[in-house]
């Protein structure tokens, strides 16, 4: 074998389940290569593809693809996925004229990428879509849903796990927990997570007590009975239980074998299935694990180098900037974000005035309508989103904001053409906010007391 690109002989997933697990582990060092060095050359998203390499082995191992479909929240996170199926070519020119999409992409492969991705939170629901989909087809393909922890707080992935158990459809979710959005995350579902991953201290502690409580069978039998009774409480993923999906993790996201046994219990199952795989952002490459944030998305750079900071002013800086200075003389004056503190210029604000900075986390819609509250309740809040992540609260911008004459400033960053194609582009909201009532649109100025809903937009 020596120095041979395995890469290079994959045609197929299928191939993949003909390798020893040291070979494996050698395409999960080739993969991660190659994402570097195609995303330091044509910028990209990086952290969050070196995070998923072996789990991308381990699901393409497991589950039957393309019979089975792979449905990756956001899709940012899918590049290996894209190297493994069929698309080494297309990847070379990642995010340019006739390359690859930097998301899942139905054009770009309709086998593989059976719904595309670019906007959180879609995972979940198109999922269980196809797997209600085949099984009135009569037909056993499987469909899984995986989905980031930042993703799983949207509410259309809550809205997702509200339906699985009743549609009856035996879905498997994979959650891929990197305790991080882009920035850190948010809330209390992640809180929660944390808990989980913290608790398995708790796990070893329980086994040993069992093992000393079976010599007393009576009391044994008690603490059972108590134990079931209180299972939500106690047993990690209590939460999704009561949801009636059935937990199973956590798991190191970055052992093949671990992955393997856990994924395969989870397609064998007749009951929806939530399988916690715990990955790091940015294995594999130090500077990306040590700032995982920073190199979620690049431009091209050198990575014997790393990124270095362009120090360039920016709109989101001037924005973020003059927003805090703003803040200095007008004490009710609030920032909200959806998640993207740093890409909207926000982080200087938050570190200033932490009690009048909201990061909802990825909650377009709950941001809007919190908004409103703030307004109604006598702040100034200032929601700033990015254009084509604000077309997820059109409603809102209407319902609450417009209808109600609230003086709620929406401050909409990345306007116009961007560089991560259709799914990204900032080219609707002109054309949606016109027909808005009671909403002044001013094109890259910012009027603080004007008093009314206005809408700031800029790229
Ligand atoms: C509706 C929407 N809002 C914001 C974004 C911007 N965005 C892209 S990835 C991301 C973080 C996703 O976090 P997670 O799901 O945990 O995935 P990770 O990158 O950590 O793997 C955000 C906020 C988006 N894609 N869609």
């Amino acid at each position: 074998m020596g120095n041979e690109s395995i890469l290079d002989r994959m045609e197929t997933p299928a191939d993949l389940r003909r390798l020893t697990p040291a070979e494996l582990e050698q395409l999960a060092a080739e993969l991660r290569s190659v994402i570097l060095e195609t995303v330091s050359r044509n910028g990209g998203h990086l952290s969050s593809s070196l995070g998923t390499v072996e789990l991308t082995l381990a699901l393409h191992l497991v589950f039957n693809t393309p019979k089975d479909c792979l449905i990756w929240d956001v899709g940012h996170q899918a590049y290996s996925h894209k190297l493994l199926t069929g698309r080494r070519n297309l990847f070379r020119k990642l995010r340019q004229t006739d390359g690859c999409s930097g998301f899942q992409s139905r054009i770009e492969s309709p086998q593989y990428d059976v719904i595309g991705g670019g906007h959180a939170g879609t995972a979940i629901s198109a999922a269980l879509g196809l797997e209600v989909a085949a099984r009135r087809r009569g037909d056993d393909a499987r469909a899984v849903a995986i989905v980031g922890d930042g993703s799983l707080n949207c509410g259309i992935s809550l809205e997702g796990l509200n339906s699985v158990e009743e549609s009856g459809a035996p879905l498997v979710i994979v959650l891929n927990d990197n305790r991080m959005s882009i920035d850190h995350n948010v809330g209390a579902l992640p809180s929660y997570l944390n808990r989980i991953i913290s608790g398995r201290a708790y796990g070893h502690f329980k086994a040993l007590a069992k093992t000393m409580l079976r010599k007393v069978p009576d009391l044994y039998r008690s603490v059972q009975k108590i134990e079931e009774a209180t299972k939500s409480v106690f047993l990690p993923g209590g939460l999704f239980e009561e949801l009636g999906i059935r937990y199973l993790g956590p798991v190191n996201g970055h052992s093949i074998p671990d992955l393997v046994r856990l994924l395969s219990a989870a397609r064998d199952s007749r009951r929806p299935v939530i399988v916690h795989v715990i990955t790091e952002k940015g294995h594999g490459y130090a500077p990306a694990a040590e700032a995982p944030e920073r190199y979620h998305g690049v431009p091209p750079f050198d990575p014997a180098l790393g990124l270095r900071g362009s120090g360039r002013m920016t709109f989101s800086r001037a924005f973020g900037e003059t927003l805090t200075e703003l803040a200095e003389t007008h004490s009710e004056l609030a920032a909200i974000t959806a998640a993207m503190a740093s890409g909207t210029g926000l982080t200087g604000f938050a570190e200033r005035f932490p009690e009048r900075f909201f990061d909802v986390g990825i909650a377009e819609e709950h941001a809007v309508v919190f908004a409103s509250g703030l307004a109604a309740g006598g702040m100034h809040p200032v929601a700033a989103i990015y254009s084509t992540f604000m077309q997820r609260a059109f409603d809102p911008i209407y319902h609450d904001v417009c209808l109600q004459n609230l003086p709620v400033i929406l401050a909409l960053d990345r306007a116009g053409m961007v560089e991560d194609g259709p799914t990204h582009h900032g080219i609707y909201d002109l054309a949606f906010l016109r027909a808005m009532p009671n909403l002044t649109i001013s094109p890259r100025r910012m009027k603080m007391n004007c008093g009314r809903c206005c809408i700031g937009r800029w790229r």
